[in-house]
């Protein structure tokens, strides 16, 4: 990291600088300065992000509309300079790199400790879609091309199978079956949205609980962080991937699928946390196609694993060769638990 820091505006003498978080995608670091001064340093991952400047525009001008409501630095992520005044920095190797306010006396948790957490994880990423409402969606560049395009990602998936590019495929016969099993359906969201019976949305699209801020002490929001997808979506699409991520019994890298399942008290309490707070603003089409977006956000992120395990693990962060073939087992074994539950799941926003 080479000291990068130095060339930001700081308060204080850097005292550390460690990695920090469980993103699987950029690098994060905790910077920390005597006076205390805390902050976030991260280097944008540019295998995922091709174009850096279009999405700290999209950031900047993201930030900027919450900070006109009047957000203070707890309640919005917000960028500090660099010494020459521009927004983020970009050094000698082309690396692209931000500093933020560390969002103080916070919590940022990988797992609700009470439903109450997973009830105000929805409210913060309804309140976000709120934030937004008025926001010119056109306006926003599309930081990763057909991110929630579930045929396209089988697609890739597909790609990939024919490229073995890894030579792992022998090794996830299994999952590739189980997965091209599921692709009918695939497309329903997109279905919808190309008849023109689901709206587009300026949404979150990563609304994981590990990209939510709590306040430590209330347990309540804070601010939503990890705005590098903020783009055109569906609704849908943010409350399914929280309910991927949050309602499931098991952690997403389960090795015990015996162990996965989608608890409906959490699935409940998010549908309800979510509705209180944005149902005003969906249309009937939109909240019944919620339980839609959860099952789909499940499927997807699996064939999007399995393609990075064929692609040989380029994309999400990995601590272990077969990180990202786990990491598919549980999100099937949580899409076959969905259908298990689809009448309970239907109910809940009917
Ligand atoms: P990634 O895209 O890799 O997931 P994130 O932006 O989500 O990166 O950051 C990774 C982790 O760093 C978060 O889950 C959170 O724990 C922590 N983090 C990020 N930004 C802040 C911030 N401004 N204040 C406090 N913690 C933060
Ligand atoms: C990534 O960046 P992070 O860890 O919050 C990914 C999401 C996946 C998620 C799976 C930009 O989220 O789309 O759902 O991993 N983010 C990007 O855990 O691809
Ligand atoms: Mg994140």
């Amino acid at each position: 990291m080479h000291c990068v820091y130095s060339q930001f505006k700081l308060e204080g003498n850097p005292l550390s600088c460690a990695r920090y978080g469980s993103g699987h995608i950029n690098q994060t670091y905790l910077l920390v300065t005597d006076q205390p001064h805390l902050y976030i340093l991260q280097r944008l991952s540019q295998t995922v992000f091709k174009e850096p400047d279009k999405l700290m525009s999209n950031l900047i001008r993201v930030t900027d509309h919450l900070r006109r409501q009047g957000l203070d630095e707890r309640h919005v992520l917000t960028l500090v300079e660099t010494v020459d005044g521009k927004p983020y920095l970009v050094d000698d190797e082309g690396a692209y790199w931000r500093l933020y306010e560390f969002v103080t006396r916070s919590l940022c948790l990988d797992k609700p400790e009470t439903p109450d957490d997973f009830y105000q994880s929805a409210k913060a990423f309804g309140q976000f879609q709120n934030q937004l409402s008025d926001f010119d969606a056109g306006s926003l560049y599309e930081t990763i091309p057909h991110f929630h395009d579930t045929p396209e990602r089988y697609n890739q998936l597909k790609r990939a199978i024919e490229e073995n590019r890894s030579g792992r495929l022998d090794s996830a016969k299994a999952e590739i079956d189980h997965y091209l099993s599921f692709e009918s359906g695939a497309g329903e969201l997109m279905n919808l949205y190309r008849e023109g019976k689901l709206p587009l949305r300026v949404t979150h699209n990563d609304t994981k609980l590990n990209n939510v801020m709590l306040d430590s002490v209330t347990r309540t929001p804070l601010c939503v962080i990890d705005l590098d997808t903020v783009m055109p979506g569906f609704a849908a699409n943010d409350f399914g991937d929280s309910i991927r991520f949050g309602a499931n019994t098991a952690a997403e890298d389960e090795k015990d699928v015996n162990k996965v399942s989608l608890s409906l008290p959490l699935y409940n309490i998010y549908a309800k946390g979510f509705l209180e707070t944005c149902g005003d603003r969906l249309t009937d089409v939109e909240r019944m196609s919620l339980p839609t977006g959860a099952r789909l956000m499940t499927l997807e992120c699996g064939v999007r694993f399995l393609a990075d395990y064929l692609n040989g693990d380029t994309y999400f962060r990995t601590a272990y060769p077969e990180h990202n073939l786990v990491r598919c087992r549980t999100q099937i074994a949580l899409v076959e638990d969905m259908d298990r539950k689809w009448n309970e799941m239907l109910k809940a926003v009917q």
